[in-house]
């Protein structure tokens, strides 16, 4: 098994068939159809809905209920907000007059655990030193997702600070979430660090969730979640009110259960702030990535493989992977695309770089501080790195020493932050990797639209210059997969029936393009419905509606 450690503790992992449940496929739909949760998207929701089929709050209730069903078993989700029945309710009301403010209308959406929200609920990155902390007012990812009328039903569990505390922990651990688990075998390692929002969004305890990334948190826990997940440019999305890793590489985006579904989150959330700068670099509207979904869009497009990069990790890479990947490669062609090599030129120069967490520890050190800065109410009195790392030795429940804290040790013992000369070589260096020498330059050179790679190694490059990149399922590890426990002992990494995605990787706010070619691919290949969890909530829609 490869062990990939970007910045967020990718893990790769692994499936096969299991029980085989029925699912909707579309056909028999009477016009009073209610469909199965796991499987409704978006646009069967809302005809519900329309057709007063049912209502926002039964769908908090039945949402809720589901998680209620699997919290103990997975520890996917940290808080629910005791405001979503009201929440709904009004939006039934507001349905009721007409005034329906976008299709994520009374829908429910989860959020990780490091999304602030201006009400009852805790936003603490896992720790118990951000525990009863208050902010000023909703970030920006809340606020809009209220203006669309969504309904924010609860907080998602995470690795702690985003993975950015340990170099031997578990994916989808915190302090005060506890340990995540994926659904598709017992025990399986969720990824990280949107641990909880790909497990949510997986088993459909609510329409889709937000995570965010900084090197492969949305992409990695879609990847082994089975979903699709949109990492966007950095900048389309603000960060504000956000517990930060990076400004120069955090990004906020949807994981859902299909392409159509992540362009609708998408489309609520991306756009200017004046409270997160970055979004300034935005060019122009907001594209309509819900009309980017055409069956169509790969016909006459060129589409790049990193091959070298695939050379490079060679026979790391797990045959069903690599099978699933080439068959996705001839389907694309198949579409209309013309494949060419796109290799990232500087990837083993990348590779041999020991400076990997440089840009990380200086950008971490301040922005954590400024997020600290902003709150209204502060517990524990954390002002900065120092006094968090202090809280955490002392605090028995944040379980140091098992749990180190040694990237923190890293972060103290380079001297210097982001506001420092010494910055600004290795953000030059950085930018070369992932731009001229790994994306960017591929892109350019080859006049290719995007860029493929199996998932697991698709984070890494894209995050050094915030470039958008979107995952969709491709496969899943056969009944004979050997199962394999990670380095911390406690989950399972590798092992039968375990999902794993195909990602496209494009240019900074190409992020239509890459909704259209995932979608192409995605409606061609359906592979999520290729799978099932071990474990599936069983409440429906119908299960909770006033008799
Ligand atoms: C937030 O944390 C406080 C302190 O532990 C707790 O009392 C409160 O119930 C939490 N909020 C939610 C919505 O769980
Ligand atoms: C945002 O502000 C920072 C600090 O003032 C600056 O370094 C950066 O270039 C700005 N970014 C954009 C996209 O304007
Ligand atoms: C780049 O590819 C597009 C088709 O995707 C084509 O129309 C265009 O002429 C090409 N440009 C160059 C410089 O080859
Ligand atoms: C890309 O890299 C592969 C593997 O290293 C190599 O065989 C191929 O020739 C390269 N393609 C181009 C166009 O340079
Ligand atoms: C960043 O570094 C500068 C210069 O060394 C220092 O003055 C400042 O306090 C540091 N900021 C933080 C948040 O550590
Ligand atoms: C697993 O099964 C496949 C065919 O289904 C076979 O090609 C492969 O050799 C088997 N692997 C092991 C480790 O038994
Ligand atoms: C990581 O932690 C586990 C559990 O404490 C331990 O068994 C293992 O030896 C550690 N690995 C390393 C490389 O320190
Ligand atoms: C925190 C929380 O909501 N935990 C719930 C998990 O599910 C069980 C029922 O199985 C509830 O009793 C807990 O309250
Ligand atoms: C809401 C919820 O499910 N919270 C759970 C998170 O995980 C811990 C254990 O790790 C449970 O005790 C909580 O109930």
């Amino acid at each position: 098994m490869l062990h990939l450690i970007w910045l967020a503790l990718v893990s790769v992992a692994t499936f096969t068939t299991s029980l085989s449940i029925p699912r909707n496929t579309g056909g028999c739909k009477n016009s009073n159809w209610i469909p199965s949760l796991i499987d409704a998207d978006l646009e069967e929701l809302v005809t519900g809905l329309e057709k007063g089929l049912f209502t926002s709050v039964d769908l908090v209730n039945a949402y809720t209920a589901r998680i209620l069903e699997v919290n103990d078993t997975l520890h996917m989700v940290t808080e629910l907000n005791p405001d979503a029945v009201s929440i709904a309710a009004e939006a039934d009301d507001l349905r009721a007059e007409g005034n329906v403010l976008s299709p994520l209308h009374g829908i429910p959406i989860l959020i990780k655990n490091n999304i602030a929200t201006d009400d009852e609920m805790n936003n603490t990155a896992g720790s118990f030193a951000l525990l009863g902390a208050k902010v000023p007012r909703d970030s920006t990812m809340a606020a809009k997702l209220r203006k669309a009328g969504a309904v924010i039903l609860g907080k998602t569990n995470l690795s702690q600070w985003a993975n950015y505390r340990s170099f031997n922990t578990s994916n989808g651990w915190s302090a005060h979430g506890g340990q995540t688990f994926g659904a598709y075998i017992p025990n399986q390692d969720p990824s990280g660090s949107s641990s909880g929002s790909g497990v949510s969004s997986s088993l459909a305890l609510a329409l889709a969730s937000l995570g965010t990334e900084t090197s492969g948190s949305i992409l990695s826990p879609a990847d082994v979640n089975n979903l699709v997940g949109i990492k966007p440019t950095v900048g389309l999305t603000s960060r504000y009110l956000v517990i930060p890793i990076s400004e120069h590489q955090d990004t906020v985006g949807p994981m859902a259960r299909s392409v159509k579904d992540a362009a609708y989150v998408l489309q609520a959330i991306a756009g200017k702030d004046d409270h997160d700068n970055y979004t300034s670099a935005i060019p122009g509207p907001i594209p309509d990535y819900v009309a980017a979904c055409n069956f169509n869009s790969l016909a006459g497009v060129r589409i790049g493989v990193a091959a070298n990069v695939l050379e490079f990790y060679g026979e790391y890479i797990d045959p069903p992977v690599m099978q699933a990947f080439n068959e996705a490669v001839q389907q694309i062609a198949d579409a209309g695309a013309t494949i060419v090599d796109a290799n990232f030129t500087a990837f083993e120069e990348w590779n041999d770089d020991p400076d990997g967490l440089v840009i990380l520890n200086a950008d971490f050190k301040v922005g954590l501080a400024n997020y600290l800065s902003e709150l209204t109410y502060n517990p524990n009195g954390i002002e900065n790195l120092h006094d968090i790392r202090d809280f955490t030795h002392e605090f028995p429940a944040e379980k140091w020493p098992k749990r180190d804290t040694l990237i923190w040790r890293s972060a103290f013992r380079q001297g210097f932050n982001n506001t420092s000369p010494e910055f600004w070589p290795a953000y030059q260096a950085s930018l070369f990797y992932g731009g001229e020498g790994g994306i960017l330059g591929a892109l350019e050179r080859t006049n290719t639209s995007a860029v493929l790679l199996p998932t697991q190694f698709s984070a890494g490059i894209p995050a050094l210059v915030g470039s958008p990149v979107i995952t969709v399922p491709m496969g899943f590890y056969p009944a004979n997969w050997t199962v394999e426990m990670n380095d911390f002992g406690n989950l399972v990494e590798a092992g039968p029936n375990i999902p794993f995605g195909l990602s496209f990787m494009g240019a900074k706010f190409s992020e239509a393009d890459l909704i259209g070619y995932a979608y192409a691919y995605e409606q061609r290949t359906k592979h999520r419905n290729d799978i099932q969890p071990y474990i599936i909530p069983s409440t429906e829609i119908t299960d909770v509606m006033a008799k």
